[in-house]
């Protein structure tokens, strides 16, 4: 079934060596994240789509509805034209460029650096180690969840909702409500004050027979794969309002970023693999490294619900279904909706991609626990070059 991946070697990382990535870098107003039709099965893909892509637009909105999948028969990106930027674009993005020696040499020498925001405080959650101060865990109605700490002997309180739970042996216990929705775990050193934030999402369930949650349309799951677990539909999902859309459910990664994009009002409801929030920020924290100051990636796809995955004609079981996959790409200067020329050489196309997807390939060499599909993109007339990583438990590489 995977007939087109390959390995990727993990040395291949050239160095980053641009300055254009300090100005304009706030994390305001993140504009939410815009469709890609395209996805990243084991076996890949992809008719390229046919709408005309936008340049110059302020978001990310590299919208492209086609169909991506041709079933087992792999279309390899790398024959596609290569697309670079209008002559009026190239214009526009004449700031020159540093040939740094070292890729953290064109960090800024004022200005806000990279903060990865690693749990200081060393909480399990049902066994699950949570990885940054803030961060988020899924769970049914009813279900019991037992928090414990790390071996030390300092006070600490822990809360959800601004409720005190007792504490019992450096642990807790507690038992979600019947009603979904967020409720917010506080734990806190008490002669330090240092906190972490844990948001409890209680999933909405897709009940019976049932397509659709409050008139959201949710589509029908496929069979398990190979009755596989990790292709079981999900649980529940997380419910979406107006009110928590903008929520942060990791340092750098914000609720709306995931939705999916198809037509709907609030409340929507959306599917999100805490493994694949922690392999994004890691992913972010190693491009800061690497001498790229951003402070998030801009998704053009994120969860995909069956219904609007079925509509685009994708692969039945793409992981975007089960909230484990996203489409990204870097867009800070220029920001125009489209990848940046990561590697300075005027152009944006495939070798702009494959930059960020040699440092996923690294990431998730070192992080086993989080392996799983990375795919290389090209542009095509719908959008610009991206990467596609996912958490699917396998390690699977396709496009370059
Ligand atoms: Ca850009
Ligand atoms: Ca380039």
């Amino acid at each position: 079934m995977m007939n087109s991946h390959k390995t990727t070697s993990a040395g291949r990382i050239g160095l980053l060596i641009t300055s254009l990535w300090f100005s304009g870098l706030a994390l305001a107003a993140t504009p939410p994240a815009a469709n890609s039709a395209l996805d990243s099965p084991a076996t890949q893909n992809t008719s390229p789509p046919q709408r005309t892509h936008k340049k110059g637009r302020s978001t990310p909105n590299a919208q492209s509805t086609a169909a991506t999948d041709s079933g087992t028969k792999a279309v390899s990106p790398k024959k596609r034209p290569v697309k670079t930027r209008s002559a009026k674009t190239k214009q526009r993005q004449k700031a020159p460029k540093l040939a740094t020696p070292t890729a953290t040499a064109s960090l800024p020498s004022s200005g806000p650096h990279f903060t990865s925001a690693k749990a200081s405080l060393q909480l399990t959650v049902n066994g699950k180690a949570i990885p940054y101060q803030r961060f988020f865990y899924t769970l049914s109605p009813k279900q019991q969840l037992r928090f414990a700490l790390g071996n030390n002997n300092d006070p600490y309180e822990l809360s959800i909702n601004g409720q005190i739970l007792k504490e019992e042996h450096r642990t807790w216990q507690w038992q979600a409500p019947d009603k979904p929705g967020q409720y917010q775990l506080q734990l806190m050193e008490k002669l330090t004050h240092k906190t972490l934030t844990l948001a409890l999402f209680v999933l909405t369930p897709l009940k019976g027979k049932a397509q659709a949650i409050n008139g959201f349309q949710i589509g029908r799951y496929p069979p398990a794969k190979d009755g596989k677990k990790e292709y079981e539909a999900p649980k529940g999902f997380i419910e979406v309002t107006a009110k928590n859309a903008g929520y942060y459910v990791s340092p750098h990664f914000q609720l709306a970023q995931f939705t999916c994009k198809q037509k709907c009002t609030f409340p929507a409801y959306v599917a999100l693999q805490p493994d694949l929030i922690e392999k994004l920020e890691l992913l972010l924290e190693e491009v800061n490294k690497r001498g790229l100051r951003l402070d998030k990636f801009e998704v053009m796809s994120g969860f995909r619900t069956p219904y609007y995955n079925k509509s685009i004609r994708n692969v039945t079981h793409s992981r975007h279904i089960y909230g484990g996959a996203a489409d990204i790409f870097i867009d800070v200067s220029p920001k125009d909706g489209v990848m940046d020329d990561l590697n300075g050489d005027r152009k944006y196309d495939k070798q702009d991609a494959a930059l960020l997807y040699d440092i996923a390939d690294k990431i998730s060499t070192r992080h086993p626990d989080l392996a799983g599909g990375i795919g290389q993109y090209s542009s095509t007339g719908a959008h610009g070059p991206f990467v596609h990583v996912d958490v699917r438990g396998t390690q699977a590489r396709w496009g370059k």
